[in-house]
């Protein structure tokens, strides 16, 4: 069984026909002058959510899994009923250099594979570890060790409090915000969408939707507005209606670093300003399907904006489920939730021992 499938389990079949604005990369003009809210909208009044349809067929085997269970397979051969001693013998290098093979190509990156194996092979010598399910044990909690950077919880601790939602186009983060705002809503709290991405008028549409999916409410303004003045009118709408998380989408532009880091900055400083005691969460959104290559623009946000977690989207279309080791590990920011599809459902906490159980 794929990981993911295993991620999926708990998940239920949702719509997966989600209107998607194809994004533009606008080139980023100056902000517009400061505009009063031009519509506030109320959950009731949000579109129709989009036509339903099944979950989509299951997704064929990857060749990581079958590279996976050959390397068991043979890892097993080597390992079964063996008392490891000392000594490291020419078989055992092979089965280390394979399974540093597996781990990169499962997109763990090439240091956090030369790093795992390393600590496998310390501890292997060390505790006198031998057998396919005691090496499996110990590799499962060196990479969990790995993920283990920081609270994978988000910290919603005010009233209300704001989560910032970054990262390049086409990620993901505006159906993200979706499902967690579908999620926050599931457990109570009261939710405002705040259409942070305003560069073209279809991206405020989009979220209006998941508004509506979400039974939440949405601010938003023309086409083109400030970013900073929908956020503005957001908080001051959250403050007056007692609202509990207010979510902000942004508008994905990295090739202009300097603007990018402008704008957010500005976001955030409004937000400091407006509610200097709010419990302020950055998601970076990420996209897994585009391994470590999302990792490099993700170095890039984080040292531009910084973030507090990672939420990592598409793990339904990558049999690289590694990215999420290296991303922990290289930006040294948790992981919070991981999206597995388009529906509203189809996103998790993240569980770094579940994940590693499933991934190995
Ligand atoms: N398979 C899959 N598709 C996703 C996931 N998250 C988002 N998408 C799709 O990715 C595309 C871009 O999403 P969108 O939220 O518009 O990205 P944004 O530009 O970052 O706001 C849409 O077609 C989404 O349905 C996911 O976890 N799995
Ligand atoms: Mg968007």
């Amino acid at each position: 069984m794929a990981f993911w499938d295993k991620w999926r389990k708990e998940t239920k079949p949702q719509e997966t026909e989600v209107q998607n604005a194809v994004e533009e990369e606008a080139a980023p003009e100056e902000a517009a002058a400061e505009t009063a809210a031009e519509a506030v909208t109320p959950a009731a009044e949000a579109q129709e959510p989009a036509q339903e349809t099944p979950e989509e067929t299951a997704q064929p085997e990857p060749p990581v899994e079958e590279k996976k269970t050959s390397f068991w397979q043979k890892l097993k051969k080597l390992y079964m009923g063996d008392v490891f001693g000392s000594a490291i013998s020419e078989a055992d290098e092979a089965f280390f250099d394979d399974l540093e093979e597996m781990l990169i190509l499962a997109d763990v990156g090439m240091e956090t594979a030369g790093e795992a194996v390393k600590e496998l092979r310390q501890r292997m010598i060390e505790d006198k570890i031998s057998g396919q399910e005691p090496v499996k044990a110990c590799l499962r909690e060196i990479l969990a060790e790995k993920l283990q950077v920081g609270d994978t919880r988000l910290d919603l601790s005010t009233r209300p409090s704001v989560i910032l939602v970054i990262g390049v186009n086409g990620v993901g983060k505006t159906t993200s915000i979706g499902k967690l705002a579908n999620r926050l809503r599931q457990e109570g709290k009261r939710v405002l969408l705040c259409a942070g991405d305003t560069f073209r008028a279809a991206a405020a549409d989009q979220l209006e939707i998941w508004a509506g999916r979400a039974r939440c409410e949405l601010v938003r303004q023309k086409e083109g507005a400030d970013p900073g003045a929908v956020l503005f009118d957001a908080i001051q709408a959250a403050k007056a209606r007692g609202v509990d998380v207010v979510i902000c989408d942004t508008a994905g532009r990295l090739h202009n670093k300097a603007n990018l880091m402008a704008e957010l900055q500005k976001l955030r400083r409004i937000i400091d300003r407006e509610l200097p005691e709010a419990a302020v969460e950055t998601l970076l959104v990420l996209d897994a399907t585009t391994g470590q290559n999302g990792l490099i623009q993700a170095k890039q946000f984080q040292e531009t904006a910084g973030c507090t977690g990672i939420i990592l989207t598409k793990l339904d279309g990558t049999a690289k489920g590694g990215i999420v080791i290296a991303i922990a590990r290289e930006l040294q920011v948790p992981v919070k939730f991981v999206g597995l599809g388009e529906g509203i459902n189809d996103m998790q906490p993240f569980d770094a021992k579940e994940y590693v159980g499933a991934l190995i």
